[in-house]
């Protein structure tokens, strides 16, 4: 199944990288998240992600999806941390699966709790493998993953590729949010190499030549959070932005 917010960033991707906004509802509750997402939509940020790696309440996603929904007319995912990050307020829902988690809740267990609900909430589901490089960051912990070691591209590839053989409509290659370095160019190339569907890269993404480096390399979505979140909106996103759009324009 196809919905309106996958088909949104295909036609986004087919005319170069897509820069998506990522938001923690507990950091930054609704008031709070719909001022950081009309300055990064203002810069030219093309979707807002919602979540983070602790404890979000549906009540906190709920009240941060309908504010973002009010103030920016780009689409509002939920980028869960488990079914309490559930809320119909939001366009879609990231239906994810922490591809190299210990822990089965984390690979098909809480989205087998969660179906149902996503799927009375007539939310869009995008099926998505997501996948943690070292050095993984809170998330790593939090999902107890035996994170990608930097220099092994081959197990990159076969998890992304396994992803894509599942059935899943993108990948997202995360390093860890606060990342001292993003997932390495190396990797980014040679997954790039693999994979039909659109690859998601973030975790430590600070610079525009940060962006610009993981974009030469092939990355499609690049995702940030901490730089807005500290409202760095005129330095960092600003030249990540920049960024995106000179490689549109190539
Ligand atoms: C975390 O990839 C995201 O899930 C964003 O990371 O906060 O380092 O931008 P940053």
């Amino acid at each position: 199944m196809v919905g309106r917010v996958l088909t949104y960033l295909r036609e986004r991707l087919a005319k170069g990288p897509v820069h998506l906004t990522l938001i923690d509802p507990e950091k930054s509750p609704g008031p709070v998240a719909a001022r950081l997402a009309r300055g990064a939509v203002d810069l030219g940020s093309d979707a807002i992600m919602l979540g983070g790696s602790t404890g979000i309440s549906n009540a906190r996603m709920g009240e941060a999806a309908r504010a973002v929904r009010a103030a920016v007319s780009v689409p509002t995912i939920i980028f869960p941390e488990g079914p309490a990050s559930l809320s119909p307020d939001a366009d879609a829902i990231y239906f994810m699966s922490l591809l190299n988690s210990r822990n089965l809740d984390l690979v098909i267990r809480a989205q087998a709790r969660a179906a149902l609900a996503v799927r009375a909430m007539r939310i869009e589901p995008i099926a998505l493998g997501y996948l943690v490089v070292a050095p993984g960051m809170r998330v790593g912990e939090v999902g107890q993953v035996d994170a990608v070691a930097r220099d092994d591209l081959a197990s990159a590839q076969g998890y992304a590729l396994a992803g894509e053989f599942l059935g899943m409509q993108m990948i997202y290659l995360e390093a860890g949010s606060g990342a001292p370095q993003p997932v390495p160019e190396e990797m980014i190339r040679a997954v790039r190499s693999v994979l039909s569907v659109p690859l998601i890269v973030g975790g430590g993404i600070r610079t525009g030549a940060d962006a610009a480096r993981l974009l030469s390399a092939g990355a499609q979505l690049l995702v940030t959070g901490t730089v807005t979140e500290e409202e760095r909106l005129d330095g960092g996103l600003q030249e990540i932005l920049s960024e995106v759009r000179r490689a549109r324009a190539r």
